[in-house]
């Protein structure tokens, strides 16, 4: 399909209005909106990453094609959302402290809606007190968290740790993921599961709720 190539480059280039221009036109054509957004918009960004990372590409354009990115997922958002089947749990999910990706949690969130979950985002950069204060007055059943960079992933253990001291550990499944994290990771930090992509996080949520 030459239109989701078209799509890569036009996040590359940060077009936010190709991107949504796109977005609709795939939709119109009869795609599904997962189809949509795994093989146009996620897959774009993973190329976006890949040069990001070897230097090619710098923040300034990067946010840029985050933006183009966020406005093609506002299209497929309700979309993706519209299931009509009851709630089958709560989450609350969030970035921890230091940590501004939000782009793979704010797919995860998606997808968990889609799927019946219901889900409050409490955003990026949450230390300790905010996860226990979303816990506290939404009692998920599910607390997720998210980090993308190596210097903060360690914190989901600071957080895991305080449920511990505080008693109240078990009273919840907690999943983690995003991109640095892996299995050994998960389970060194007492979470019940890691989460290896959106997909994934919707699956185990279902299963560890039985
Ligand atoms: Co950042 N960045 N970034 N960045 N950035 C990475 C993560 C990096 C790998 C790029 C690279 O070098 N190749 C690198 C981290 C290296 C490391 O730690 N080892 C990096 C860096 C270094 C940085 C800065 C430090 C750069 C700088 O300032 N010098 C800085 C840090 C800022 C901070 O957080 N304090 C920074 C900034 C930024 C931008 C602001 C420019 C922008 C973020 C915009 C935004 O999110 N609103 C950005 C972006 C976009 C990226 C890359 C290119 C893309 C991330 C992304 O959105 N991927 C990224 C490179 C990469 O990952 N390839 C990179 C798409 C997304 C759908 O995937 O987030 O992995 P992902 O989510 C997946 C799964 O991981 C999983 O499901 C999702 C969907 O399938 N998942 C979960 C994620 N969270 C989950 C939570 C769950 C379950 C599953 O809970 C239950």
């Amino acid at each position: 399909e030459e239109l989701i190539e078209q799509m890569h480059d036009d996040l590359y280039d940060g077009l936010k209005d190709e991107i949504v221009e796109a977005v609709n036109i795939l939709l119109e054509r009869g795609w599904q909106p997962y189809k949509v957004l795994t093989e146009g918009l996620v897959e774009g960004m993973r190329i976006v990453g890949v040069d990001f990372r070897d230097g090619i590409l710098f923040v300034p354009e990067v946010l840029l094609a985050a933006n183009a990115m966020k406005a093609g997922m506002a299209i497929l958002r309700p979309l993706l959302a519209q299931t009509g089947a009851p709630k089958v749990g709560k989450m609350v999910i969030g970035t921890v402290k230091g940590d501004i990706h939000d782009i793979g949690k704010n797919l995860v969130s998606m997808m968990m809606e889609g799927a019946g979950f219901e889900v409050v985002d409490i955003g990026i950069n949450n230390p300790v007190e905010d996860y226990l204060a979303a816990i506290e007055e939404h009692q998920p059943d599910i607390l997720g968290m998210s980090a993308l960079l190596t210097t903060t992933m360690p914190y989901m253990k600071v957080v895991i740790d305080t449920l511990v001291e505080k008693g109240v550990r078990d009273d919840y499944i907690v999943l983690v993921g995003g991109a640095p994290l892996n299995e050994e990771f998960g389970k060194a930090v007492g979470a019940d599961a890691y989460c290896r992509d959106a997909a994934v996080t919707v699956e185990t949520a279902k299963e560890l709720m039985m």
